[in-house]
């Protein structure tokens, strides 16, 4: 039998030979069980990975700006729409749709402990975002009388809060069968000078794996198998951050499958960019591929440039929606994936010396991600689609300010309003044009402008709260 104290020896052999020796140093100290967790954590990792890791720190990431750079092929909204819109509803007929949404990050900007996905996202009735999705699926379900599944990564770190949140709320009356957790992989935060740091003393610092992380953690956790038994063929994938967001949407579904642009492997939706300098990738072409470059490797004159119509030559911004088919996430990650490594300095809590926490008041360590749109160019051909900002993308992002929960539920009540007009109602508005009134309209009562026409039009009082919900009153 293989003691503790071999194992701790066999460890620390194999840590100095990396020069990562120092994660032990509070070993000696532990309990046997906490002891045999940091034993299990250290055979987990991959020294040759965090050599990589700590090789890759100092470069400058290495992106190059291609000469060729043009803007992206962008599917504007066009007489075409009612084809695609109609082939995406024959897929979501024959269940061959399937949502995947990441919510593995650490919303720390928001400042919200438990998953994101939990935090009261709506304007009247509250909702957690979870539901506002569970919502739609479910509206997609009844409307397209298929199955569509619901896929959701977490990370390590937030994983059994999630799968408890949905527990508690019956899984939003989906079927617990029909949605599936499974949590993305991480990777080793490492000092400047590339040490491991310890969290805790029996535990090694490392952080989520990035959203790129997807692709790996959908094959490893078994979910692409899953769908492959489920004839599940495409893929929604969104972020668990965009109330607005449409889970389910025919017209890109279609776009996707279909359009003879695309090789009907990744196809993403984007916005057009408030202003040249709005921090937000911008889907670019180079060598017959699409691509992403991020706001910050985006020279000024080239994102200020403007095309013959005035609109920014390169204005498509990227709100972090795709279509995926299973076909292509399989290929990618066939033999293993390799995007891109992001780095970005945090500051990391982390044991000192004398075994006590140290909070660093300035970055202390490397934080490395990887990005699902680096999968982008290994597509054959890609397609942006353009949708509308106040349509589709309203992100909780901060506790204030933009991208905050005021400016999101702003935005949800806007929608709401706009395509309840549209119905016949009659909406009080300000002088500024904004609805003087509040109004939630819930997936479950209406999910599209078009199925508005079957609420029976009302007349909205200036200054109310109007939740139309079908378990609301009023
Ligand atoms: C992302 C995009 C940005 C824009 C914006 C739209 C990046 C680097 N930037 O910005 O270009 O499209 O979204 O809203 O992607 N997540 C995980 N695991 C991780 C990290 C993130 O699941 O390890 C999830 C997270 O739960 C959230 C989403 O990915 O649903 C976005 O994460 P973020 O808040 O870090 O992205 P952000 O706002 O910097």
């Amino acid at each position: 039998m293989i003691t503790l104290q071999s194992r701790l020896e066999r460890a620390r052999e194999r840590l100095a030979g990396h020069g990562q020796e120092h994660v032990l140093r509070h070993a000696e100290g532990l309990d046997p069980v906490r002891l045999d967790r940091l034993l299990d954590q250290v055979d987990a990792l991959s020294l040759e990975q965090v050599g990589t890791l700590a090789a890759a720190l100092h470069d400058d990431g290495g992106f190059v700006l291609p000469a060729d750079l043009a803007p992206a092929t962008i599917v504007r909204r066009s007489p075409d729409d009612a084809a695609w819109t109609a082939h995406g509803e024959a897929l979501l007929r024959a269940g061959k749709v399937a949502c995947f949404m990441v919510a593995g990050g650490q919303g720390t900007r928001l400042g919200w402990d438990a998953p994101k996905g939990t935090f009261p996202a709506t304007p009247i009735l509250r909702a957690p975002l979870f539901r506002v999705f569970a919502e739609q699926i479910h509206a997609a379900r009844r409307r397209y009388g298929a199955m569509i599944r619901w896929y959701i990564m977490t990370s390590p770190m937030n994983d059994a809060p999630t799968r408890a949140f949905f527990a508690e709320h019956g899984h939003f009356g989906l079927g617990a069968d029909t949605v599936m957790f499974f949590p993305q992989g991480t990777l080793p935060s490492l000092t400047m000078d590339g040490k491991l740091l310890l969290a805790e003393p029996d535990e090694i610092a490392v952080n989520p794996d990035g959203h790129g992380g997807s692709l790996r953690a959908l094959r490893h956790a078994g979910a692409l198998d899953d769908m492959r038994a489920h004839g599940i063929e495409h893929i929604s994938y969104f972020q668990v951050d965009n109330p607005l967001v449409h889970a389910v949407d025919p017209r890109f579904i279609g776009v996707h499958a279909a359009h003879p642009g695309s090789s009907g492997e990744m196809t993403s939706k984007m916005v057009a960019k408030r202003d040249a300098a709005e921090k937000v990738g911008v889907f670019c072409a180079s060598a017959g591929r699409t691509m992403v470059v991020e706001y910050s490797d985006l020279p000024a004159s080239l994102a200020a440039e403007r095309d013959g119509a005035g609109r920014l030559r390169f204005d498509a911004g990227s709100i972090a929606i795709h279509m995926l088919s299973r076909a292509f996430v399989e290929r990618l990650t066939d033999h293993g994936l390799a995007l891109p490594l992001h780095k970005a300095r945090k500051k990391v809590p982390f044991i000192g010396d004398d075994g006590r926490r140290v909070e660093p008041a300035t970055p202390n360590a490397i934080k490395m991600e990887t990005f699902v749109f680096d999968a982008i160019p290994m597509a054959q051909s890609s397609l942006v689609v353009e949708t509308d900002r106040a349509e589709e993308f309203a992100p909780i992002k901060n506790a204030d300010g933009d991208d905050s929960p005021a400016t999101s539920m702003a935005a949800q009540s806007a929608r709401a309003a706009r395509w309840l007009e549209a119905a016949g109602w009659s909406i009080p508005r300000t002088v500024d044009g904004a609805p003087d009134c509040t109004i939630e309209l819930s997936p479950l009562s209406a999910s599209c402008e078009a199925e508005c026409t079957g609420l029976a039009p009302r007349a909205v009082e200036r200054g109310a709260a109007c939740a139309v919900h079908p378990l609301s009153p009023g």
